[in-house]
């Protein structure tokens, strides 16, 4: 959508500003979308830039992620992401046959609008993470902090909570949500088989939708210690896939999540 409110005014032609949370203590981003959009700008070789919103600067929808490219603010990580495809000519990463393309699909809809809510029915039960070094703690000192953990954690668990349980996961029991992640889990694993992505040797979009919601699975707290430990056991193909990623498009992840530094450099010259 056209922008008034620019966060960045001086935007250089062709380069993408994302305007995400800043970094946190166990994953560089606590947001399933953020960090899916700027693992699918490492993937899609896009040049881009961070930008930390401060928990502050909302996109016109009143959430991160949002871009800004060419003067022009995109918000919503799907929309993001289907414009940056179209935009940048990036169509080779969603090239599939038509019933791959309908399983993708699928599995989009398994990812994003199911087992992403495993995490966030965990952020529904705790959220107290966000402000420890698992979290953004190392960044909070002072008034930020005091205000941080007493009111903004508080704020986004009550939100979280509120959204999980309209989405229908909230209402779950713990035993029945762990359930339903063993099923999405045994699903990714029996469409992945031992091929290195979903769909063969080529890594696609739908993968970097997977890996995102995979890796929040994983590295971010969960309610349950049950479901690490089943990826680990029954689906250690799973796990070998968010690691073949990690490994891939994120070297530098120790040293965002040491550093917090948003603008490491991942990729050799
Ligand atoms: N459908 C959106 C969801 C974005 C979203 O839920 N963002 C969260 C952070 S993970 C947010 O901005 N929450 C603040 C709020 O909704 O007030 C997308 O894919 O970008």
């Amino acid at each position: 959508m056209p922008s008034t409110n620019l966060t960045k005014r001086d935007w250089e032609k062709d380069h993408v500003y994302l305007v995400q949370f800043p970094r946190a203590g166990c994953i560089p981003s606590p947001s399933p979308y953020a960090f899916k959009v700027e693992t699918f700008l490492r993937v899609a070789d896009i040049p881009y830039t961070n930008i930390n919103n401060e928990f502050k600067k909302m996109s016109a929808r009143g959430q991160i992620p949002f871009i800004e490219l060419n003067g022009r603010q995109h918000a919503d990580s799907t929309i993001i992401i289907d414009n940056l495809t179209e935009h940048f000519h990036k169509s080779d990463l969603e090239d599939l046959s038509a019933s791959d393309k309908a399983i993708a699909r699928a599995f989009f809809a398994l990812l994003e609008h199911h087992l992403c809510w495993v995490s966030l029915y965990s952020r529904g039960q705790d959220f107290g993470w966000l402000a420890t070094d698992t979290g953004f703690g190392r960044l909070l000192t002072g008034i930020k902090g005091f205000a941080f953990k007493n009111f903004i954690v508080k704020s986004f668990t009550k939100k979280v909570r509120g959204r999980a349980a309209a989405q229908g996961m909230g209402t779950f029991s713990r035993e029945e949500v762990l359930d339903q992640a063993k099923k999405d889990l045994d699903a990714i694993s029996t469409q992945l088989g031992d091929k290195p992505y979903l769909f063969g040797s080529s890594i696609k979009t739908i993968d970097v939708t997977a890996f995102a919601h995979l890796a929040e699975l994983i590295y971010t707290p969960q309610f349950s210690p049950e479901i690490r430990a089943y990826i680990d056991e029954k689906v250690p193909n799973v796990m070998e896939y968010v690691i073949r990623i990690k490994e891939k498009y994120w070297p530098d992840w120790e040293e965002t999540t040491n550093t917090m530094n948003m603008a490491t450099v991942w990729k050799k010259a």
